[in-house]
């Protein structure tokens, strides 16, 4: 997969060389591709923003910019990318849209500081290809730089290659199929016991049946607890009502 990045900040992404998507990128399954916005603005200062029309505080992104970098972007590859511009008041980025992004091939991310960037660069891009304004969640960052490394690791590691145990992302809490809408469960390992703490004793017996079964009536109850909101009654087994009724 490509990922190019335009940003002030192309410094920030520092973490992408570092343990699962420094190996992804070295395997050459990730192919991230950075870019400094600046380069594109022409004026002696590197201008990449104005005030906003209309007054308000803080400055906004210049559309000239953005439109010559993304431009630039787009005709150095094959085809479209998909668009994502980060942005509190995007559709909320969750598992779903993680995989979805891991099946395209080219994602292109245009992380914003100050107050965004003008609107009618997602008008003209919105037209042209495929464009996303999404949040990572219901808080505000100083930049869409953060966000777009929390996107980029949940998608790389659903990359065919990228996580070392191939089947680890299926039990994913939120992952679509059995643990869709629950929360993982607690995990141990050795030694059997710890400061007088014991390892659940069903973890020990070796009978996959109970462990499975046990798992998903852990994954229920610590939903219950911490995510109620995530649980539909209607969509539980006889089994899965018994074990958050206990
Ligand atoms: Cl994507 N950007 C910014 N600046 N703040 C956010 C966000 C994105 N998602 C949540 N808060």
């Amino acid at each position: 997969m490509r990922i190019d990045v335009i940003s002030i900040f192309p410094e920030y992404f520092a973490p992408l060389d570092v343990s699962l998507m420094g190996k992804a990128r070295a395997k050459g399954i990730l192919d991230v591709r950075l870019h400094q916005l600046r380069e594109w603005a022409h004026d002696v200062h590197k201008t990449v923003d104005d005030t906003p029309y209309g007054g308000g505080p803080g400055m906004v992104m210049k559309p000239e910019i953005w439109g010559a970098a993304i431009d630039d972007v787009i005709a150095g590859g094959e085809g479209l990318p998909r668009l994502i511009v980060p942005t509190p008041s995007g559709r909320p980025f969750t598992q779903a849209v993680a995989l979805e992004y891991a099946a395209e091939p080219w994602l292109l991310f245009a992380p914003a500081r100050y107050e965004g960037i003008d609107s009618r660069v997602m008008i003209e891009y919105g037209s042209r290809l495929r464009l996303d304004e999404v949040s990572i969640g219901d808080y505000v960052l100083a930049g869409g730089e953060a966000a777009v490394l929390v996107m980029v690791e949940a998608v790389a590691r659903l990359l065919p290659g990228v996580l070392g145990n191939a089947v680890s992302a299926v039990d994913d809490s939120f992952a679509p199929g059995a643990m869709e809408n629950l929360l993982e469960g607690p995990v141990f390992t050795k030694p059997p016991v710890w400061r007088g703490h014991e390892v659940p004793e069903v973890l020990l017996s070796g009978h996959h049946g109970k462990i499975a079964r046990w798992r998903r009536d852990e994954a229920l109850r610590r939903t219950l607890r911490t995510r109620p909101e995530l649980i539909e009654r209607g969509e539980l087994s006889a089994a899965d009502l018994r074990a958050i009724e206990s």
